[in-house]
């Protein structure tokens, strides 16, 4: 059986005429246009990046290689026992883009239990932070520590050639994604279970493992799987993936790249918006005296965040046209697991997916006015004691990874430029539009 990394240099080495001819023969077919309200509003929908991970269709949602959410979760093999597949064999298809077989997955099992040792070093950057620190803070901070592991930045410094840029890459970011898991429920126990990390069981699976470091008993383990595959990757130009690759694109290593990735992803108009729902409706919830409100009461608080100049947390996209896949999935959870479909909070989520998406069509602003991932994934982690809603993003962050690291990856393997796009000034605009 071939391994994953000699199938990766396969594909890799199968793929790099594709680009190669592409940039040669037909580098000047155009695909898009650029206005002047694209370059003002945050390149929305200007067509500059290239990822075969992931692809984004506005009324669709995800595919991951090609695959959507039920068709991934149907396709990958599972962990035995369990509703839901192996991270580790999502990270295989991410990766060559094939289904791997239960060995293939075994494979990268057994690797990332080969490369889980969190240096001590890491544990001490932590425990020397205020424990008040935002756990995205402590998390972005634990993996750039650790960038002087960098395989890359050692091989790079020796000098390697470009054509094997993708080797140490590899290296580097099976690496991160084996420790990732305990670093987030080291910080998780350290900072809200009154710092009682809990030791790996090298026995266990990457979710498995997850669930048990975070001390949280079955079906968990599912919900840690179910809930990385779901955040991994949504295509290339999102704040997190973006900036993970324009960052690897200077040829910085997967430590720098990841950790300044996961910094975007700590914003709340993108990962940090799944702790801004649970306030959101946590707030709410407290107003009411816990109990469950009436349509009109939530109309009215909706109204009231969107007319004290607020955004309503976990509605709308800058992509999608229609409720997020990512969103449907874990309501599917929810209705499936007994205890959790008649928990007052996923009723109150579910509520909101009821009342929220007239009350921003009447508002007329948002172009999307259905809901995303961010808005029910809080619940889901809040029904199995996971309360501490700063940490979502974290979690969000663990699973991001696979995306981005994937992708980087990639991007070095087919040689992608640092990127560089050209800015230019209000006069130019001006002029432009001839009005100047
Ligand atoms: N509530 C209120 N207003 C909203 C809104 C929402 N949920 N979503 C968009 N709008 C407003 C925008 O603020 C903007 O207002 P402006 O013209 O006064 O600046 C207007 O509608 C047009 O915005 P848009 O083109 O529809 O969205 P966008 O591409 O600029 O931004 C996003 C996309 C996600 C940042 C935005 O919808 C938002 O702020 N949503 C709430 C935060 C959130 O859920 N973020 C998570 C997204 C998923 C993720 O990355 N994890």
């Amino acid at each position: 059986m071939a391994t994953l990394k000699e199938t990766l240099l396969k594909k890799i080495q199968e793929h790099r005429p594709r680009t190669t001819r592409l940039v040669k023969e037909f580098g000047d077919v155009k695909i898009g246009e650029v206005t002047i309200a694209q370059a003002i509003g945050g390149a929305r929908g200007v067509k500059c990046l290239v990822t075969d991970i992931s692809y984004l269709d506005p009324m669709e949602g995800i595919r991951f290689r090609g695959m959507t959410i039920p068709e991934t979760f149907e396709a990958l093999p599972k962990v035995p026992g369990s509703e839901y597949p192996y991270v580790e064999g999502f990270w295989y298809l991410l990766l060559t883009g094939d289904v791997p077989t239960d060995a293939q997955v075994q494979e990268v099992v057994e690797d990332w239990k080969a490369r889980a040792q969190v240096p001590e070093y890491v544990f001490d950057v932590l425990r020397t932070m205020p424990r008040d620190t935002h756990p995205m803070t402590m998390f972005s901070a634990a993996i750039l520590a650790m960038q002087r592991e960098s395989v890359f930045a050692k091989k790079y410094a020796e000098g390697i050639s470009k054509m094997d840029y993708w080797d140490p890459m590899y290296e580097d970011c099976s690496t991160l994604m084996a420790r990732l898991p305990q670093i987030a429920a080291y910080i998780y126990r350290m900072k809200y279970k009154g710092d009682t990390p809990i030791a790996p069981d090298p026995d266990l699976d990457m979710g498995g493992n997850f669930a048990h470091m975070m001390g949280i008993d079955k079906p968990y383990d599912d919900v840690a799987r179910m809930y990385f595959i779901l955040h991994s990757d949504h295509e290339s130009g999102n704040v997190s993936a973006h900036t993970t690759h324009l960052v690897a694109s200077a040829l910085s290593d997967a430590y720098y790249s990841l950790s300044a990735g996961i910094n975007g992803l700590a914003g709340p108009l993108h990962g940090l918006a799944n702790q801004e729902v649970l306030r959101w409706t946590q707030d709410f919830m407290k107003k009411l005296g816990g109990e469950v409100p009436t349509k009109e009461g939530l109309e009215k608080a909706l109204w009231d965040t969107l007319n004290s100049g607020q955004v309503i947390p976990g509605y709308g996209h800058a992509v999608l046209r229609k409720t997020d896949p990512r969103y449907t999935a874990q309501r599917e959870f929810c209705l499936k697991t007994p205890g959790l479909k008649d928990y007052p909070l996923f009723q109150l989520v579910s509520m909101i997916f009821e009342v929220a998406p007239d009350v921003l069509q009447q508002h007329g602003k948002a172009k999307n006015p259905w809901p995303n991932v961010d808005a029910q994934s809080g619940v889901i982690q809040w029904y199995y004691g996971v309360t501490e809603y700063d940490f979502y993003t974290v979690l969000f962050g663990v699973g991001r990874a696979l995306g981005v690291l994937a992708n980087i990856t990639w991007d070095r393997a087919l040689g992608y430029a640092i990127e560089r796009p050209k800015s230019v000034t209000t006069d130019m605009l001006e002029e432009a539009a001839g009005i100047k």
